[in-house]
């Protein structure tokens, strides 16, 4: 991992940026107020997130992370064959849709090494402490391989998972040593509650961006600076450590460091809330896996589901669109 942080250049999203500076500074952990409910909480109040080291176990992570690495190599084209599996590296040439989709609730999210992390004992206990209740996590995992000049865009993730508990939390787990270089979670600290955020939050972050019908990503924008600029804010990120998380609630803007290397970035987002509260029905239980693979829509023609398709398009509206709309 890379420790020394002098002179580092790393890219947010399409801007390259120095590591740290005032554009990109160093996250700041939490670990001295483990313990301290109270105080847990006003960290997450005024920071917007919890950053912790050595949450889950180590070995038990690295044993997760190696777990998925073979199910990504049984795909075939995805991993460089020169070197062993274990230090995940990517074959040349491995962009975007040359890393099998693992998101959802299926035979890797669910395998035993896997669930080990994302429902073990220490998440478990923290949350039951945290909210001082049962938990419930979704069924639904976000487990990613970022590939090569992969990023994830700024949003907020209320934007895609707001019909259940305002009370629900993101737990981001790198499996693995992950550093800045290889696309880690940036935060923008203040974004939940600044005013300058105000509009933002009034706007975009109550956007339910299924029922808009938003196209694409649900990004508000691909660039760090534009909120920052706009609506004030600081980034944030950090070099990751195997058992580190990054938790934050539904109102923070954050987006992730692009993997300028070659080495696949896995990380997986699992959400946890009180479970005596609603749950977004979407990601528990049985969970829907495309609007036209399955149901009545199977049963259409091809012409039928083009007109579908068709349809569908004429009736969604772009950030771009929506952005105007808003005067944002
Ligand atoms: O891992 C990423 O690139 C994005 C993760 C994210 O947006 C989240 O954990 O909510
Ligand atoms: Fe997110």
């Amino acid at each position: 991992m890379a420790a020394d942080d002098t002179g580092r250049t790393v890219k947010l999203g399409r801007r390259a940026v120095q590591f740290p500076s005032a554009e990109l500074q160093v996250l700041e952990d939490c670990n001295h107020l483990l313990g301290d409910l109270a105080a847990l909480k006003r960290e997450l109040q005024e920071k917007g997130y919890l950053f912790i080291r050595g949450f889950h176990d180590q070995e038990e992570v690295l044993a997760a992370r190696q777990a998925v690495l073979e199910h990504i190599d049984s795909f075939g084209s995805t991993l460089n064959k020169q070197h062993p599996i274990r230090e995940g590296v990517l074959r040349d040439g491995c962009g975007l849709g040359c890393v099998p989709l693992m998101e959802g609730k299926n035979d890797i999210t669910h395998s035993e090494l896997v669930l080990r992390v994302l429902e073990g004992k220490r998440p478990l206990k923290f949350f039951r402490e945290f909210f001082k209740d049962e938990v419930k996590t979704f069924d639904y995992k976000w487990l990613r391989a970022m590939h090569h000049e992969g990023f994830t865009g700024v949003h907020v993730d209320n934007v895609y998972m707001s019909r259940g508990s305002a009370d629900l939390l993101t737990l981001w787990t790198p499996m693995g040593d992950v550093t800045v270089e290889m696309g880690v979670l940036a935060v923008c600290e203040g974004s939940h509650r600044l005013p300058g955020f105000q509009k933002f939050q009034e706007k975009y972050g109550n956007m339910d961006a299924e029922k808009e019908n938003l196209q694409g990503t649900g990004w508000f924008t691909e660039d760090p600076y534009e909120i920052t600029s706009k609506f004030g804010g600081q980034w944030k990120t950090v070099d990751f450590s195997a058992g580190d998380v990054l938790i934050f609630g539904m109102r923070t803007a954050h987006m992730s460091t692009t993997n300028t290397t070659h080495l696949a970035r896995i990380s997986c987002d699992t959400r946890w809330q009180p479970a005596s509260e609603p749950v977004d029905p979407r990601f528990c239980g049985l969970i829907r896996v495309s609007d036209s693979k399955f149901g009545l829509l199977s049963k259409m023609t091809k012409e039928e589901k083009e007109e579908d398709r068709l349809r569908k398009e004429r009736n969604t509206v772009s950030i771009e669109q929506l952005k105007a709309v808003w005067g944002l």
